[in-house]
């Protein structure tokens, strides 16, 4: 049986090039970067040029910092909690503006911050999954500390229109943070080109190791440090570092700036093939405009086939995807990012993302279209709520769900 890995938007394959370029960081260089003798000094060059390859592909100046992090979760939560620090404890400000759709890392951390007083907005996304930045400046006030918008959905891949929404930020003078995770080696990332003043990433979301993110921070801003101790990036965030780690996501930045282009083309013009074909299907919709999504994915709904039954049907012809974001595919509830998109309650039950990537070949997308349909139609042979349906109830488009 053939495996199929779809679901690049959880977690990625380590490139087998990263791999081998961390590996001597394990067993031969490894001692800590901070010791003065050898074993220490030996890190340094790769630990250099790993740095040196963060900035090129992300376009930072050397004034600004780059700071390595254990995850985006991590990074996140450091951008909301400094700024709570900085700017609104003291009573300076007191409001954050996020969206509906981010992140559990965003989301979680505003709830708390919501509970130590802060107001928080959370701005409703448009039926194809974004915020545009008029909306923003509608919500900006005097006492808003920051905007936290993500620059690509994790589920829809949606992708937001961040240049824009910096703008209002700079316009209005309010800092601007965006979760870059889904979008770093997917789409073009220039932090400075967009005017983001903050900036998370992770390393396994384009086939680098797990355990290894990071925050873009433009040059001059102060954030309190979440990880208080030594002297480690400069002070701003303390921690032995984790030289293979950072070694692995250097060289997977380098390559993710490489296979950019294959990205836009060949993964592109696989997800288009696997989606066309699935949407021939009736009663099946893809959520948001293709041409303004990450070039990987797909979030589609069936009607009448719950995603989780989806998810077991393709599983056991050897199919990875997931019904959303992998940290929220214990739960059964209805897809938050479907029913934020307008689908109506039985639709939002029945997300099925797929995320493809620059690993994913045509037989996997070929064989992975036969098995979609074949699952599609055996569900649906034994799913009462579809036999049963009216022709009008299966004719109906979630508001918001659109053919790609
Ligand atoms: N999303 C998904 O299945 P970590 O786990 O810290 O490396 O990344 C967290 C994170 C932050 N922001 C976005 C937009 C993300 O997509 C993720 C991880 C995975 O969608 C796992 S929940």
């Amino acid at each position: 049986m053939m495996k199929v890995y779809l679901d690049n938007n959880a977690t990625t394959m380590v490139d087998p090039e990263v791999k081998a370029a961390m590996d001597p960081y394990f067993t031969e260089i490894y001692g800590n970067p901070n010791s003065l003798h050898d074993f220490g000094t030996a890190c340094h060059p790769a630990l250099r040029k790993a740095m040196d390859h963060m900035y090129e592909a992300l376009g930072a100046r050397d004034e600004d910092d780059i700071v390595v992090t254990s995850c985006a979760t991590e990074s996140n939560n450091w951008v909301l909690k400094g700024i709570y620090f900085d700017l609104i404890k003291n009573g300076e400000k007191d409001h954050i503006i996020t969206t509906e759709v981010e992140h559990p890392s965003i989301t979680a951390v505003c709830r708390w911050l919501e509970e130590q007083g802060v107001h928080v907005t959370y701005l409703p996304v448009n039926q194809d999954g974004i915020v545009e930045a008029h909306t923003v400046r509608d919500f900006i006030t005097d006492k808003t500390a920051l905007v936290s918008i993500m620059w690509a959905n994790n589920e829809t891949g949606a992708i937001f229109p961040i240049e824009q929404i910096a703008e209002v930020c700079k316009e209005k003078g309010v800092l601007f943070h965006t979760d870059g995770v889904q979008a770093v080696g997917k789409i073009p990332v220039d932090v400075i080109k967009a005017g983001v003043d903050f900036m998370s990433f992770s390393a396994h979301k384009f086939h680098g190791p797990k355990g290894v993110g990071g925050l873009y921070i433009r040059n001059g801003h102060p954030l309190t440090s979440l990880l208080h101790g030594g002297e480690h990036m400069g002070g701003r965030r303390s921690g032995t570092l984790n030289v293979p780690g950072i070694v692995g996501m250097g060289k997977a930045m380098e390559l993710a700036t490489y296979y950019l282009k294959f990205e836009e083309e060949n993964v592109r013009r696989l997800r288009d093939k696997l989606e066309d074909a699935i949407l021939e299907l009736p009663d099946i919709y893809s959520v948001g405009p293709r041409e303004n999504r990450t070039p990987n994915t797909i979030l589609v709904s069936v009607r009448g086939v719950e995603g989780e039954a989806m998810l077991w049907d393709l599983n056991r012809a050897g199919i990875a995807a997931s019904t959303g974001s992998a940290c929220a595919s214990e739960d059964l509830e209805a897809n938050p990012i479907m029913t934020a998109v307008g689908a109506d309650s039985e639709l939002a039950h029945t997300a099925v993302r797929l995320s493809l990537s620059r690993f994913t070949t045509e037989d996997e997308v070929d064989y992975t279209i036969e098995q979609f349909k074949k699952a599609v139609e055996r569900l649906r042979s034994i799913s009462s709520s579809y036999a049963y349906m009216p022709e009008s109830m299966k004719d109906k488009q979630g508001e918001g769900a659109t053919h790609g």
